[in-house]
């Protein structure tokens, strides 16, 4: 039913002329672009399709892209399980226990550890090269990419020709598709070839104008191939054994695909060269517009749907220049780079995270090192989480989903792992896994950390928070139930307290205080309670087994509340341990702040006790550690703060692609920042004391943010808005119930509204 009003239809003809300007020219707040040639990968502009990645450098004499696919990784199927370590585990959990720190730790090196004690690296694929003889001091050069279009283009003038390059990578067509195109007929020669980094790969012309270049990974493993396919339009084409000439086009296409012998973690007998025919044979029409129209379909419909626009002062400034200036003028972040960052992050989500490719990795999709920074795997206690924050608020929901069908493998090897090294039911993983599924801990005592399944449940029941798709909850509900199995069966009581926790385990924090394993620290409790709470909830909403559902809230009762330490600040251990102005990057005790939302204002005491941990923690350091501080101080209320936090991450920990960095790239802070952006404009994770959804409009909206306009910012519980404000007032605010639920809505002038709703019920709530 709709609830049609004039003033709705003003709002909603507001919206739709948004979204028109966002389909139609990329603002400021939708493109990067620069005025040269990327010296350095950093520099160049990523595309993908969640299965292919590709970085276009836009060289003039010589173009390079750089390209993954995302199933090329080193190794092969392994169980990475321990055997004979639960032998060790009353051992290592009476040294907790006794406070015997560092020889828990020794026995737990020795004994605890997965075999091998490191996982497996992602591996770049190649290089498509160009060569343009006698391009040389072009005029009027730009490199640009347009999010709104996913297209990364380059563009110059030499002898009174326009040259322009035009890439992009096409999910319904599974390929990288690229066009050289010039103003004058006959006036594109140029010179293709395709290589690979990996030793004893090898490219050879078949066909007439496929260029295939194929390999093996150098431990023995996995089998690649990529196809060039080269379609010149007009001019003469010269072949040689492995590369093409072409000479005097008037346009060239380049359509790439590729594959490896990766089926599934257990499975490695693909056919990467079959996978690849197939693949192109798919492709409807080896056409230009075809393949364009196909992309542009797909792309809009994923970024158009939430777009940020907020007006800056260096809107027609080149990226770079844009960066240099805010970075000279520290301070406050220009309001149109931060939409540009928030716009950034959704594209950057799309193209590395769609639906049956491998979820976005440490790098997302793109990687071009042999040996990349913690081997571009998923990282379980914090990191891969974080690139999914965005997801279900930014109405990418479908993008989430790589992460469900990692998590189903993870429930195999889990499996494994849990009766291996724990003698226990469920399943289990620690701090990261890789291609192979690995579960057990890994690298060093750090790894010994059991509650990374716990966290990635999270993210099925906020799937099914925002959803409330009901089909979904019956997938999800066994995967919850049986990470839910492993910890009724291993969590221990607490020699002091009688308290159920975890053992051994690890805080990252920790390390500081005293020793490194522990029993216990808070975010265990809090993801096992969280997870435990979930877990009810569906069984109740599923009519599941009632006597499970009797078990765990028997457990959950003997988890350990939340405590408050000596100097006011919520404790990160069961002991009172903490440093005050301990500024740890990780933020662990505070994951019921945000992601969770077990602290909220409804418990005065815990909420000030966690925004007083939240102080001393300062500002980030990593670029995800100022990522994760953006969504904490917009739920503690403090928006000028998190708007610091996104300015100094900009400032400190950004590339001039605008890819975030740790130390080196890693994609994690672009997500969580764009997560934090939307947690300062709408809030849901809380529920009103008669169970309704409260839902905060603008809530943490920072000083320097005047005017700005989002759409499609999704809240739980199935609303969609559009927002508008100006002077720092809500000026405009329509939402759409896709599921027909109440809602409280909370305004920024302190006002409350109750709203019923019906399923597809549009309501203009502001003015
Ligand atoms: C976590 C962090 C590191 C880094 C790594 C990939 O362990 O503590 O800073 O982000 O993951």
């Amino acid at each position: 039913m709709l609830h049609f009003t004039k003033s709705l239809l003003r709002g909603l003809l507001g919206a739709a002329a948004l979204l028109i300007a966002c389909r139609l020219s990329a603002g400021p707040e939708t493109r990067l672009w620069y005025g040269q040639p990327a010296a350095a990968w950093g520099e160049a502009l990523p595309v993908g399709n969640g299965h292919l990645g590709a970085m276009a450098f836009g060289g003039v004499s010589k173009e390079r892209i750089q390209f993954n696919e995302d199933t090329l990784w080193l190794g092969a199927p392994h169980d990475y399980a321990r055997q004979g370590a639960a032998a060790f585990l009353p051992q290592i959990r009476e040294l907790i226990a006794q406070g015997r720190t560092p020889e828990a730790d020794k026995l737990a090196r020795e004994t605890f550890l997965g075999t091998p004690v490191r996982q497996k690296a992602y591996q770049p694929f190649g290089d498509i090269r160009l060569e343009f003889p006698g391009h040389v001091n072009p005029a009027d050069y730009r490199r640009e990419l347009d999010l709104s279009t996913g297209i990364a283009s380059t563009s110059y003038t030499l002898e009174g020709v326009r040259h322009t390059r035009e890439l992009f990578a096409s999910y319904p067509d599974r390929a990288l598709v690229l066009r050289l195109s010039a103003s004058k007929p006959g006036s594109i020669s140029l010179a293709v070839g395709i290589n690979s980094p990996h030793a004893g790969s090898l490219t050879r012309l078949v066909t007439g104008n496929t260029l295939r270049l194929s390999g093996r990974l150098r431990d023995g493993g996995l089998r690649f191939e990529a196809w060039l396919q080269v379609l010149p339009r007009g001019g003469s084409t010269r072949a040689s054994s492995d590369s093409l000439a072409i000479e005097g086009a008037d346009e060239v296409m380049l359509v790439l695909v590729a594959a490896t012998s990766f089926v599934n973690f257990q499975d490695v007998t693909g056919n990467p060269a079959e996978r690849c025919r197939d693949i192109l044979g798919r492709i409807p029409e080896l056409r230009f517009d075809s393949l364009l129209t196909r992309h542009l379909a797909d792309h809009r419909a994923l970024f158009s749907r939430n777009v940020l626009e907020m007006a800056g002062n260096t809107g027609e400034l080149p990226t770079d220049e844009r960066l240099r200036r805010f970075r000279k003028g520290g301070g406050n972040i220009d309001p149109g780079l931060a939409s540009l960052f928030y716009n950034y992050g959704r594209y950057l989500l799309i193209a590395s995270s769609r639906p049956g490719s491998q979820p976005a990795n440490l790098q997302g999709v793109w990687n071009e090192l042999l040996d990349p920074p913690w081997e571009s795997k998923w990282t379980t206690n914090i990191n891969v989480e974080m690139n999914y924050w965005p997801a279900e608020v930014g109405n990418l929901s479908e993008c989430h989903l790589p992460l469900f069908d990692l998590i189903d493998g993870l429930v195999i090897s889990g499996r494994r792992t849990a009766r291996t090294m724990y003698g226990a039911t469920g399943w289990v993983v620690h701090h990261n896994t890789d291609l192979w599924r690995a579960t057990a801990p890994v690298n060093n005592i750090d790894g010994v950390w059991p509650t990374g399944g716990a966290w990635l449940c999270h993210h099925l029941w906020e799937h099914y928070q925002f959803t409330g798709d009901r089909e979904f909850l019956r997938r999800a509900y066994p995967v919850m139930q049986e990470a839910c199995m492993f910890f009724l069966d291993t969590l221990v009581p607490d020699p002091k307290s009688g308290w159920l926790l975890t053992s051994p385990s690890f805080s990252p924090e920790l390390s500081h205080a005293k020793g490194s394993l522990t029993a216990g620290p808070t975010m265990d409790i809090q993801l096992i309670r969280a997870l435990f709470s979930a877990t009810l909830e569906a069984n109740e909403i599923l009519c599941g087994d009632a006597g499970f559902r009797e078990r765990l809230r028997r457990t959950r009762a003997q988890l350990p509340p939340h405590l408050i330490g000596r100097h006011g600040q919520l404790q990160e251990w069961i002991e009172d341990l903490d440093k005050p102005n301990n500024a740890h990057r990780h933020m662990s005790p505070l994951w019921a702040l945000y992601p969770g939302n077990d602290i909220t204002p409804a418990d005065p005491a815990v909420f000030a006790a966690a925004k007083k941990l939240l102080s001393w923690r300062g500002e980030g350091s990593t670029g995800w550690s100022y990522a994760w501080r953006i969504p904490l101080w917009a739920r503690a209320g403090d928006g000028d703060f998190a708007q610091r936090q996104l300015a100094q991450l900009v400032a400190k920990k950004t590339l001039p692609n605008l890819f975030d960095l740790c130390g080196p790239f890693q994609i994690d802070g672009n997500f969580g920042a764009t997560a934090g952006i939307a947690e300062m404009l709408l809030q849901s994770h809380e529920r009103a004391a008669d169970g309704v959804r409260l839902i905060r409009l603008l809530p943490a909206l920072p000083a320097p943010w005047r005017e700005g306009a989002v759409n499609g910012l999704c809240a739980r519980d199935g609303f969609v808005f559009d927002l508008k404000w100006k002077d720092g007032v809500l000026t405009s605010a329509v939402l759409r119930s896709k599921l027909g639920l109440p809602c409280t809505l909370l305004l920024p002038d302190g006002r409350t509204l109750q709203l019923k709703t019906t399923p597809g019920s549009l309501h203009q709530v502001v003015p």
